[in-house]
């Protein structure tokens, strides 16, 4: 029995494998909120800091690796096939790194920069702090190719007719705080869809899913792929 699945993916997943979430404990990088890095005009008004807080994070990549639960989706995805797609929140590398071929970055990706100039997008694993050379224009305006508040997510075409096709929606690792990504839910639902959450405690939008579990991602995904593996067989 194939079915057609959407995963949702957010910082949590990420969390065993040391990378910080962005609204558990203070919240807070050096100080700031991710409301102050995170924006457009944060971004015009102080490049250096934001260029920092990428940078750092950049860098931090390097030092970790898929957990638990990015190799269970990596693995579901050998049973489902073209039946599953992983929309992730997170501008890291790790479900790639896990082994899942199909993931939306709709947040933008930390090895990508976009030029403000030109538009263009280059594969990019080094500082953008120190104001290098666009590849495409020359011009010394790339920027991190994430998506901050107030700007259009990447792939919302794709995702859209992904959740109106899917026979279940899966949220993983997400607080539900930020939109369009938490109005996914309903969207889904309301196409038909069931609907699950595996968070480590109630998001903000846990209501709104049929069912929910609630634990570290790294033991609920590979319990929750083995059930789904169970059925499939
Ligand atoms: C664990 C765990 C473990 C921990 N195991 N779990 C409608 C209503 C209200 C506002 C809006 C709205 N529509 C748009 C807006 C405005 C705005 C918005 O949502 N504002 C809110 C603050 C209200 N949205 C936008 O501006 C978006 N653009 C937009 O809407 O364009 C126009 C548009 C209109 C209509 C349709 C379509 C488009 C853009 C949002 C961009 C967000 N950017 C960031 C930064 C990206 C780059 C970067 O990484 O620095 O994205 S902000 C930050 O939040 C980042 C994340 O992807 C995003 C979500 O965070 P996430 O992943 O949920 O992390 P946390 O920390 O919040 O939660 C972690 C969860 O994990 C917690 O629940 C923990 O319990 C759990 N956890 N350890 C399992 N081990
Ligand atoms: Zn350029």
């Amino acid at each position: 029995m194939l079915v057609k699945v959407v995963v949702l993916t957010g910082a949590g997943i990420s969390a065993e494998s040391g990378l910080a979430t962005f609204r558990d404990a203070d919240g807070l990088w050096q100080g700031h909120h991710v409301d102050d890095v995170a924006t457009p005009e944060a971004f015009h008004r102080d490049p250096a800091t934001v260029h920092r807080f990428y940078d750092d994070r950049r860098r931090e990549l390097r030092s970790v690796v898929p957990n638990p639960a990015h190799l269970a989706l990596a693995r579901l995805e050998q049973v489902l096939g073209d039946e599953l797609l992983v929309v992730t929140q997170n501008v890291d590398d790790l479900h790639e790194r896990a082994g899942s071929r199909r993931v939306v970055h709709m947040h933008g990706e930390l090895l990508s920069a976009l030029c403000d100039s030109c538009q263009g997008r280059f594969a990019w694993d080094d500082d953008l702090g120190d104001a290098p050379a666009c590849p495409g224009c020359g011009n010394d305006t790339l920027r991190p190719d994430v998506v901050w508040f107030g700007e259009m997510p990447y792939d919302l075409d794709v995702i859209e007719r992904a959740l109106v096709e899917a026979d279940l929606f899966v949220a993983i690792g997400t607080s539900g705080a930020v939109y369009p990504a938490a109005g996914f839910v309903r969207m889904a639902a309301l196409a038909g869809a069931k609907t699950l959450e595996l968070n480590l405690d109630p998001s903000e939008t846990s209501h709104l899913f049929d069912d929910a579990r609630h634990g570290p991602a790294g033991k609920l995904v590979p319990e929750w792929v083995a059930d789904v593996q169970a059925l499939s067989r």
